[in-house]
């Protein structure tokens, strides 16, 4: 088949928060047609490639009509004719087009659109699913999720500190039971919460609001959620992301809920108390991005019991997670293809972060949409673990419930990762 782009197409869509994003689609001389979406990101890491919004009265200044003119003006004359098998020669086109250390000039949403869908068009071209694309003849497994119960921080207007209050369902035979498994604990939080009077909606995410007087409130009752479904220790257990730069900085923490400042010792003392008490295995970001001194200590402290995993810290980057690795600050790596800003970029942060034995977990971001080419990836790249928030909402749901179709075109020889998908 030829694959050669004939025409890259953007145009401004709506993504789960209701704003502008970037879609861009990829024509293909054979007839293929490839399609990406820019996620967006609300905690966002200071290194990450940066977003071109209009700014202005307009969408509260999300509007994304420069990036979609930089698309129209520059990268779609630069890519015509380009074969789109040839990712890595078109990301680092892209790149170079831009000629911004952190793409933004042209913006990480539109490179993001565009490099995704110059993906898609290459595996419809191959007539592939994208997951089949991406790991030729490799043994593949269905991703151990993580899935949130109740969002907090920057996702629900910072009614507790903490961002995310996940559950891994590490004790399930296949993706399936997996997701029943989540489903049952998301019931019986939502009854939780509804019997205390305190259900009030969901976050950004789709997890319960977080109406709790304290961070470790909301802990025991998930918790407590865990026990209710019918679930032991060792079968789902606890994953938290919390998000630490959203309220630390210079060595300082000041979670409000907390009523005080801690130090970077003190705010680590505090989480390894949470994770002496709950059944936590995973732990995201636990101080601030700029607080390596910080995760070096936690993952001394918690790295053998806990997963450790650097995502504002290491905004997917192959180079920062050699940095961290060579220092022992993660044992673990969010990959946000987002955060890179290319697919190739992407895939070398997940390449480098498993050369050196750490876990990966691909990631969607607070801002969604309907597009599901993360649970590919996940899939694809053999990642291990998927984090796409949480029970609710189509922006979510899709995402797993597409899980649930790779696992069916797999057939029998579809293997979960479970537990075996964390470093400890
Ligand atoms: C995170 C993500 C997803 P955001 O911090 O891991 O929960 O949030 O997309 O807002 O960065
Ligand atoms: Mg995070």
């Amino acid at each position: 088949m030829n694959s050669s782009i004939t025409r890259v197409q953007a145009r401004r869509i709506w993504d789960s928060r209701g704003r502008p994003t970037v879609e861009v689609d990829v024509l293909l001389a054979d007839g293929s047609v490839g399609r990406g979406i820019a996620p967006a990101g609300a905690s966002t890491g200071s290194h990450e490639a940066v977003e071109l919004r209009d700014g202005g009265e307009a969408f509260g200044g999300y509007g994304v009509q420069r990036a979609i003119d930089g698309i129209g003006r520059e990268i779609a004359p630069a890519l015509a004719g380009r074969d789109a098998r040839a990712q890595e020669e078109i990301d680092q086109l892209l790149v170079a087009l831009d000629g911004t250390p952190n793409k933004a000039r042209l913006g990480g949403n539109a490179l993001i659109a565009t490099s995704m869908a110059v993906l898609d068009a290459a595996a419809r071209s191959a007539r592939l699913p994208l997951w089949r694309y991406l790991a030729g003849d490799a043994e593949v497994s269905l991703p151990l999720p993580e899935i949130q119960i109740f969002g907090g921080g920057a996702h629900a207007g910072r009614r507790v500190d903490i961002q995310d209050f996940l559950v891994m369902p590490v004790g399930a035979a296949d993706i399936d039971e997996a997701l029943a498994m989540v489903a049952e604990v998301y019931r019986a939080a939502g009854q939780l919460m509804a019997d205390s009077g305190r259900r009030a909606g969901v976050a950004d995410e789709g997890g319960w609001w977080p109406d709790f007087d304290g961070n470790e409130d909301a802990l025991q009752m998930l918790a407590r959620a865990i026990e209710k479904a019918g679930y032991r220790h060792g079968e789902v257990m606890i994953s938290l992301d919390i998000a630490a730069s959203e309220f630390g900085r210079d060595g300082v923490y000041r979670p409000a809920l907390e009523g005080r400042a801690f130090t970077t010792d003190e705010w680590i003392a505090k989480l390894l108390d949470w994770v002496a008490k709950y059944p936590i295995l995973s732990v995201e970001d636990p101080v601030a991005e700029d607080d390596t001194a910080g995760m070096i200590a936690f993952t001394q402290q918690a790295g053998g019991r806990v997963q450790v995993i650097g995502d504002d810290y290491l905004v997917t980057n192959a180079q920062r997670v050699r940095d961290a690795a060579a220092v022992k600050a993660c044992n673990a790596v969010l990959i946000k293809p987002n955060q890179a800003g290319t697919i190739s970029e992407t895939r070398q942060a997940l390449l480098a972060a498993r050369s050196l034995g750490w876990s990966t977990v691909v990631s969607a971001r607070s801002g969604e949409s309907e597009d599901v080419m993360i649970a590919h990836l996940a899939v694809g790249w053999n990642a291990g673990q998927l984090k796409v928030g949480s029970f609710a909402r189509s922006e979510r749901m899709a995402k797993w419930n597409e899980l649930l179709r790779i696992d069916a075109a797999l057939g029998t020889r579809a293997p979960y990762a479970g537990r075996r998908a964390l470093p400890v």
